[in-house]
């Protein structure tokens, strides 16, 4: 049977089914109880479930409560046939999160943090993955002489290592973003986080996930991002999504502002072999306040098959024409060729 996702895997949060709220009205959509969320996504063609902790159990659970809360998640995913691809401490909602997490000026703040992600490992653990994601949200400052900038990259470092040290086997995916919710974040883009990488405790276990668009928040583009990562080994996931110029981070449907950019990223992964070692295809898009509740699965579903045309597109173009037309520096018919195809023009 040909593969319907094209040799790829699809994932996403359950944070992607949002009901509507943001920072200038509240909620226009119900919100959907994880049990019937759960069903949709292999109906919608995806294969695994991104988690924040207290996606799986409340924060606030104790040690026998979370064991059982998290085996219930795990049994909801054995009987869907879906597998967990990743877990992510949610560091930014406590009120102990409020200065920052491993970067907080307060010590017993900074404890926490790491407390925390280190029962997020074992969420983890009991779900079946090994990956841990580290959104660094509330590292960084509002006013610059907030916190001191040097001590605050060795408390990322030493964070982390604290968090190698406590599972031998777990990775760590580190996920930039340069702003929102802070003005300024500390290691605002994947090569800082991929600098910092190397001075950890075990390098081989430190990566990076890259969202799309947080990259072009940063005024980068994303599938350069992505293959900068690559050359070093470290592109362990990605949240694919769009973003419609410098504003706030807008998580938009795959492909839906620029695709061009999207092309170049599905472009740079497939190239790479992307997936081939178990990594996934995640995205991190946000409904339209506007869509109704029966609409609420079409910014995943659109992402997902703009993904798969894309591959198309991809797998389409004759790589003996491209590499000469890039020996004889002919980049304005590499140009007309690669628009052509993503017009659907054969030229
Ligand atoms: C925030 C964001 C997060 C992370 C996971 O912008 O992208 O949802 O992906 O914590
Ligand atoms: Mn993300």
């Amino acid at each position: 049977m040909a593969d319907a996702n094209k040799g790829y895997r699809f994932t996403f949060g359950p944070w992607n089914l949002s009901a509507g709220a943001d920072m200038f009205g509240p909620a226009v959509r119900k919100e959907i109880p994880f049990s019937r969320m759960i069903k949709l996504y292999k109906r919608l063609g995806f294969d695994g479930v991104q988690f924040h902790d207290d996606d799986v159990v409340p924060a606030d659970w104790g040690a026998a409560e979370t064991q059982r809360g998290v085996r219930r998640v795990k049994r909801m995913l054995d009987n869907e046939g879906l597998f967990c691809e990743l877990v992510a401490p949610r560091l930014w909602e406590h009120p102990k999160t409020i200065d920052g997490a491993f970067t907080s000026n307060s010590a017993s703040d900074r404890r926490y943090a790491i407390e925390r992600s280190k029962r997020t490992i074992d969420i983890g653990r009991a779900l079946g993955t090994k990956n841990l994601v580290l959104w660094l949200a509330r590292e960084g400052t509002y006013i610059r002489e907030a916190k001191d900038p040097v001590a605050a990259v060795g408390a990322i470092v030493d964070a982390i290592n604290a968090l190698l040290e406590y599972d031998p086997d777990v990775r760590i995916l580190l996920e930039a973003k340069p702003n929102e919710p802070m003005d300024s974040s500390y290691l605002p883009t994947a090569a800082h986080m991929i600098g910092i990488a190397y001075r950890t405790a075990d390098p081989s276990r430190v990566g990076v996930l890259i969202e799309s668009a947080h990259a072009i928040l940063a005024g980068l583009d994303p599938s350069e991002e992505m293959a900068y990562a690559i050359w070093h080994d470290k592109l362990w996931s990605v949240h694919l999504n769009d973003q419609n110029g410098l504003k706030f981070d807008e998580d938009k449907a795959f492909g839906s502002v620029d695709l061009r950019r999207a092309f170049n990223q599905v472009w740079v992964l497939e190239r790479a072999g992307y997936g081939q070692n178990g990594e996934c295809v995640g995205f991190d898009v946000k409904p339209m306040r506007t869509t109704k509740q029966a609409d609420i699965t079409k910014h995943l579903s659109n992402s997902r098959q703009f993904f798969l045309d894309l591959v198309d597109v991809v797998r389409s173009l004759d790589g003996e024409r491209i590499e000469k037309l890039r020996r004889s520096r002919d980049y304005a018919e590499l140009e007309r060729y690669i628009l052509g195809a993503l017009m659907g023009r054969e030229r």
